[in-house]
């Protein structure tokens, strides 16, 4: 490699790979609620944590025909689930998605989720900067407990 090249390929390759590390959000406990006969509509849970300031808004899946972020409160002694254009990630603040909370709603099931398959989720999320970036997941479908 000729040696004006490598100093400007190695530090913007550098900044490329650091950036990516960066902006990565771990996400653990990932898992999707198998769904019953004729079920059109299906629940994601996981956990995601953020390095940095990020907000999830939006995700797809080839397996569903929409995906929504949803909380879940009791309010009266009744289950209320909510819409939310945006989940708030806090740096290095887990945020759990969990039955009876936070939990990501598939709607328009295209097959029945069966217990020990898959299901790929994109999930994006954008920063303070405005800045995108796009995860792929695969979470295993269980059986809830
Ligand atoms: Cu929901």
């Amino acid at each position: 490699m000729h040696p004006i090249f490598r100093h400007v390929f190695i530090p913007l390759m550098f900044m490329i790979f650091s950036n990516q590390i960066f902006a990565e959000v771990a996400i653990s406990d990932a898992w999707v609620r198998a769904s019953a006969p004729g079920q059109k509509v299906g629940a994601a849970y996981m956990t995601l944590q953020s390095p940095q300031a990020t907000k999830l808004f939006y995700v797809e899946t080839k397996q569903a025909d929409a995906v929504e972020i949803h909380s879940m409160s009791m309010t009266n002694g009744i289950m209320k689930m909510r819409k939310l254009d945006v989940l708030t990630l806090q740096p290095n603040k887990p945020e759990k998605l969990a039955p009876g909370g936070f939990h990501l709603m598939l709607f328009g099931l295209k097959t029945a989720l069966k217990a020990g398959e898959n299901v790929t989720l994109t999930l994006c999320f954008k920063d303070d900067k405005e800045q995108i970036t796009h995860q792929d997941i695969t979470l295993p479908i269980k059986e809830a407990n």
